[in-house]
């Protein structure tokens, strides 16, 4: 199974590891505009040395209850990292659900939308089908970033409705001109959902796999695994990887995160236990990893 994507064929046939780069004023702000940039970038050459597959750029944060930045300004923060980052020669994914964004970072090169919105703002299913090969990651989120958390979701069986919603934009997508094989889909964990919802999501994600598109999935330092552990945001590592290892056994094709260095090695003996996707064969010393 590959993903294709602007200028990569992602292949997909052992795990990979979506590494998270934040341009937001509280990630990486010295307060001038160059030095933001230029930290974000020494940022993201760390994850490739840590063996991160793919860089998740976004520069609005999508945090519950997070106010909007309006769509210059987060241009502003993220074009001059999108086009240093592209001579890195890696796919570069865009994190955000703003039509005029995606289109200016698609133009920039980007290979990815990862939209949390799944292409629903108007204008999104157009911007991302206007290019011919761009990558879209869809993700599943119950309501609006600013209100999704704002009283308890309910959900009648939280797999089913994740998985119907999933199967829905897939058909949105592929009405508007976006091939299946661009496609990968993401159940949003901690997007409207509680700590229950979120785990029922990881024991039963083996069902969304019938959906037929690759599966990305973050768990990296978020609240559930908060709740489960008793650890600050800054105490998850341990936490977050074994959440990113038990999504791949569960058929996770991407994991987006953090902790690029721990959640790798991990993966590298999760890979040499032969708990990796049944029937690959490891690459040869030196063999291209994309
Ligand atoms: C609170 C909740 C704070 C969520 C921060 C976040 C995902 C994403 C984010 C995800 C995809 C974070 C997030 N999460 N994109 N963007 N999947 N595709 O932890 O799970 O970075 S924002």
């Amino acid at each position: 199974m590959h993903w294709q994507t602007a200028r990569f064929s992602i292949d997909l046939t052992r795990p990979r590891v979506m590494g998270i780069v934040n341009v937001t004023p509280d990630s990486f702000s010295d307060g001038g505009r160059l030095g933001d940039a230029s930290a974000a970038l020494a940022h993201c050459e760390r994850l490739l040395a840590e063996g991160a597959d793919i860089l998740d750029i976004g520069g609005e944060s999508t945090r519950p209850g997070a106010a909007p930045v309006p769509a210059d300004e987060e241009l502003r923060r993220v074009l001059p990292v999108l086009r240093g980052a592209l001579a890195f020669g890696v796919p570069l994914s865009i994190d955000t659900l703003k039509p005029d964004v995606m289109r200016a970072a698609l133009d920039t090169g980007a290979d990815i939308v990862n939209d949390i919105d799944a292409l629903r703002r108007p204008g999104a299913l157009e911007a991302v089908a206007s290019h011919p090969r761009a990558g879209v990651c869809l993700m599943h989120m119950h309501g609006a970033p600013a209100t999704m958390q704002a009283r308890p979701p309910e959900y009648v069986d939280v797999v089913a409705e994740v998985a119907a919603f999933l199967a829905g934009r897939c058909a949105a997508a592929q009405a508007a001109g976006i091939a299946a094989e661009r496609i990968v889909v993401d159940p949003g964990i901690g997007f409207g959902k509680t700590v229950e919802h979120n785990l029922e999501l990881l024991r039963r994600q083996h069902e969304l796999l019938a959906l037929g598109r690759p599966l990305l999935v973050g768990w990296s330092r978020k609240s559930t695994l908060g709740a489960l552990t008793g650890r600050p945001v800054g105490e998850r590592v341990a936490a977050s990887v074994a959440a990113a290892l038990a999504a791949m056994q569960r058929g996770a094709a991407i994991v987006r995160v953090h902790d690029v260095a721990a959640t790798v090695d991990a993966l590298k003996v999760w890979d040499a236990a032969g708990l990796g996707p049944a029937g690959t064969i490891a690459a040869p010393p030196g063999a291209t990893r994309r």
